[in-house]
């Protein structure tokens, strides 16, 4: 008796401790397949499941699942099909705020490596092709005074407005999905006079970095496609530390390739981990494998918050971050 918790991927101590301080802890040794995952939810052995990105949870799962909730660890829930959890009563649980800070730091770190080239500049001294300073070594382009277009106006889109303008940016926005309605100057709180909403058709034309901070949902799926691109400035940049489906990967090929736009900063891909034919062989992008929020600090603040919904759901409570509301049966 008591309560069951299941966890899919190892989290750090303070989250198992949490749990294991409120029941039975079961750690799987990897990540599970779908039909392993959806076998566990349907055993009726756990009240709970913490899952991760990677782990689909979609109707058909929640369908046959016999869990109070899923507890996710990450902030995104995309892999969630939260309508499904809702109608069968099922609580889901996120974990906002704690990686704010770390994934705009990506995105302002996407910025300046893009502008200044570092990857191509890292590339050459390791190659032993430093030959000393010359002028007109890897000139790449000044940040202060260039317009940053953030797609989305949510807790990491204004972490990132914060760096740019501390960086003399020029800061635009179009909320999501973008465009959809106008932000008033008290909902822009210390922003106020210092950043601009712009309709998206101009957010894309007028951004010299236009990154992205919208969810990813049937909205933003592919809103970066070829049409987008082609709007861009032809050197303007694109940072990506969302999610890769709300870019069309493969345009964004054809544009770096052709000239249509300058450069991409990305953490996140289309079909992590693989990448678009072409991506990686591109010498103006910079690309990360999905670290937005990885810090040690971060790490253990998710595995905090993930345990404590999930405890939460497990005790028959509203968990602290609720993505959904279930109808009562
Ligand atoms: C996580 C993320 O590392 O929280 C999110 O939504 O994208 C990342 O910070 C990842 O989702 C872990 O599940």
């Amino acid at each position: 008796m008591g309560n069951h918790f299941l966890v899919t991927t190892a989290i750090p101590e303070p989250g198992l401790q949490l749990l294991s301080d409120a029941g039975r802890v079961t750690v799987l040794p990897e990540p599970p397949d779908y039909g392993t995952l959806a076998g566990l939810c349907a055993s009726g052995d756990f009240d709970v499941v913490l899952t991760q990105l990677r782990d689909v949870v979609d109707a058909p799962l929640l369908a046959g699942a016999r869990v109070k909730g899923v507890s996710n660890y990450a902030v995104g829930y995309n892999n969630i099909d939260v309508d499904a959890a809702t109608r069968h009563g099922i609580l889901i649980g996120n974990t906002p705020g704690v990686l704010t800070d770390a994934t705009a730091d990506i995105a302002m770190l996407l910025i300046l490596g893009t502008a200044r080239r570092v990857v191509e500049a890292d590339r050459l001294v390791r190659d032993g092709k430093f030959l000393g300073w010359e002028p007109e070594l890897l000139l790449g382009r000044d940040v202060s005074g260039a317009v940053l277009g953030l797609a989305g106006f949510g807790r990491i889109a204004r972490a990132t407005a914060r760096r740019a303008l501390g960086f003399g940016m020029d800061v635009i926005f179009s909320p999501r999905p973008p465009g959809d309605r106008p932000v008033s100057d008290e909902e822009l709180g210390e922003f106020a006079g210092k950043v601009r909403q712009v309709p998206w058709t101009e957010l894309v034309e007028s951004s010299d970095f236009l990154s992205l901070h919208v969810p990813l949902n049937e909205q933003t799926r592919h809103l970066v496609d070829a049409r987008v691109l082609a709007r861009m400035k032809p050197d303007a940049i694109l940072i990506n530390t969302a999610r890769g489906p709300v870019v069309d990967e493969a345009a964004l090929v054809g544009a770096l390739r052709t000239g249509v736009i300058a450069g991409a900063g990305l953490d996140v891909f289309e079909d992590e981990p693989r990448l678009a034919a072409g991506l990686a062989e591109l010498p103006n992008t910079v690309l990360l494998p999905h670290v937005g929020s990885a810090t040690v600090r971060v790490r253990s603040e998710m595995a905090r918050l993930s345990a404590l919904n999930a405890i939460a759901i497990a005790e028959g409570l509203t968990p602290p971050h609720a993505v959904n509301q279930p109808i009562p049966a």
